[in-house]
């Protein structure tokens, strides 16, 4: 196992430090241009200085909502570097999420795309925040005015400020950064993570399972405010000196092929040597009419997390490009991840074994460890995960903390068997949390949502399985007498009062919904349903 980091550790002094020596390798290539490390380095301690001319203090908060670039990275490292501790958000949500957000982790400042801006003003307005401060990357800070903060731009903010001379002397077990994990119910939860954390995964998972090089060319479709993004496009490659591809997009089949086959004007022929996506990704990639031929693309590996990856598209990718794709399960709480094939040694339809660091244990109901078979396998159960990189907590949610972070070991929420091999099997959720895409949504949600159209009466969401073994969301929805509404209409109304990656993709009408005695809506009766009709 690598060397435990020191005790005083700052990550982002760590990362700057372990690149000085190569100040031309280029580190970030995005959209707009190429960010050299030695670029890296200066843009870095002059974020650090600026954000403490801004009045920032150690341990003070700052909402981080950008699309993907290099100035994504440059800021979260500068707040590393000043101690300051940057709450990274997902860039899809509504103005009532940010202003949530802004409130709980009580920010001071914010760093925004000035694509963004006219949500977070929105946020803004709605008041009981501490933010007095707004800088704004990559475009005009007129697109809206947020009142009673001061605006600057990031790219002059940063000239008008020296490289600060010392990072932040933070302990490694110091937060570092938050990122928020949503749950069925309640709130998104603000989880915290330490300096050490990020040097953990990268060191265990990156380097250990990855084998990422300084001469590798990453590209994740996974952004960076997810934490498999941020392992993905920031911690790991940064720590081994490799260079990274951004984008700013959604990762669109036709968006992702330009970025593997080069081509585009800041990459120039560059090919990505590895590609990190979430299987729905690899699905819709592996459909599209443009999909690149092997030898145009320059891949060495691929990586999958996010939901589990179906055997038949890990098998039909791996036909078509010659490289496998190494499915590893990993979460926001444990930052990344901890249990995965390993190139070379795949076996599809499972999550590998665990990553070297970590230990696995199968829980049976009353809560200890299950025994294993004879020939080693192990019946389903619940898993539970220990490692050096998990969250120190929930922010301010003491009961929710508790019963994820049980001393050493985290309960990661997940149903798994173990094969006789050794490997081990997804075989489901144990809340109601569906994964769409390789993201969290809340059936309760959207259910609630759904129920705030007029023309809706009462509405039930579960998840369904698509033809490629993908899990998408299927509404049941109940109308008011009288009243008539479309699918499209009602998927319409979704995507505008949600986030709208969370809308139901396919709604069934109803004259009323299965319910107990009580009430109660009876869910698996509609998956019951849903099986008969896929075998009808
Ligand atoms: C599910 C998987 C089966 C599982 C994540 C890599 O997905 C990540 O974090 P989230 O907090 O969700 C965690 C939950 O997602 N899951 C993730 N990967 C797999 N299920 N096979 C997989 N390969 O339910 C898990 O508990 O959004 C993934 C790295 C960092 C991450 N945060």
């Amino acid at each position: 196992l690598p060397p435990a980091p020191p005790e005083r550790f700052n990550f982002a002094a760590h990362l700057l430090t372990r690149n000085a020596a190569h100040p031309e390798r280029p580190a970030l290539i995005d959209d707009v241009g190429e960010l050299s490390y030695g670029a890296l380095h200066e843009r870095v301690r002059r974020c650090a200085q600026a954000l403490r001319a801004l009045g920032l203090r150690r341990e003070e908060r700052v909402l981080l909502l950008m699309h993907d670039s290099s100035d994504w990275v440059v800021a979260f490292l500068g707040c590393l570097y000043a101690g300051v501790v940057p709450v990274a958000v997902n860039t899809l949500l509504t103005a009532d999420d940010y202003a949530y957000q802004l409130r709980h982790a009580r920010v001071q400042a914010a760093l925004v795309s000035a694509a963004l801006l006219p949500t977070l003003a929105q946020a803004l307005q709605q008041g009981g925040h501490e933010v007095h401060s707004v800088v704004v990357s990559r475009g005009s800070t007129d697109a809206a005015q947020p009142g009673g903060v001061a605006l600057h731009a990031f790219d002059a903010w940063l000239d008008a400020h020296p490289p600060a001379n010392a990072a932040a002397d933070t302990h490694g077990d110091e937060p570092a950064f938050w990122l928020y994990s949503s749950g069925s119910t309640g709130r998104p939860k603000g989880t915290v993570h330490t300096h050490a954390n990020l040097y953990w995964t990268a060191e265990l998972y990156g380097r250990g399972v990855l084998g990422l090089q300084a001469h590798d060319l990453v590209f994740s479709a996974a952004k960076l405010f997810f934490a498999y993004g941020l392992g993905n496009a920031l911690s790991f490659p940064l720590s081994v000196g490799a260079s990274v591809v951004l984008m700013a997009e959604r990762p669109t089949p036709t968006a992702v092929f330009a970025r593997l086959t080069g081509n585009t004007p800041t990459l120039a022929g560059r090919r990505p040597t590895v590609f990190y996506g979430a299987p729905t990704g690899y699905a819709g990639m592996l459909a599209h009419p443009e999909l690149p031929e092997r030898h145009h693309v320059g891949l060495r590996l691929c990586s999958s997390a996010g939901e589990a990856l179906p055997r038949d598209i890990g098998e039909r990718w791996a036909a078509h490009f010659g490289v496998d794709i190494i499915d590893g399960i990993g979460s926001t709480e444990m930052l990344h991840i901890y249990c995965s094939n390993r190139p070379g040694a795949v076996a599809y339809g499972t999550s590998g074994t665990p990553v070297p660091g970590y230990e696995l244990e199968i829980r049976g109901e009353d809560g200890l460890p299950m025994a294993p078979n004879p020939d080693g396998s192990i019946d389903v159960g619940d898993l539970y995960v220990r490692g050096p990189s998990a969250a120190l907590m929930y922010w301010n949610d003491r009961e929710r903390s508790r019963q994820t972070f049980q001393g050493a070991w985290t309960r990661t929420g997940d149903k798994y068997t173990r094969d006789a091999h050794g490997r081990y099997i997804y075989a489901g959720r144990n809340d109601d949390m569906l994964k769409v895409s390789g993201i969290y949504v809340s059936p309760f949600e959207v259910e609630a949502t759904l129920v705030r159209h007029p023309a809706v009466l009462e509405a039930a969401v579960i998840g369904i399985t698509d033809a490629d073994g993908l899990t998408k969301t299927k509404a049941y929805v109940v109308l008011r007498p009288g009243a008539s509404a479309t699918a499209e209409e009602i998927q319409a109304h979704c995507k505008q009062h949600l986030a709208p990656f969370k809308y139901p993709r396919a709604i069934a009408f109803v004259p009323e919904l299965p319910k107990t005695a009580t009430g109660k809506i009876q869910r698996f009766r509609l998956r019951e349903w849903e099986a008969q009709r896929t075998a009808a």
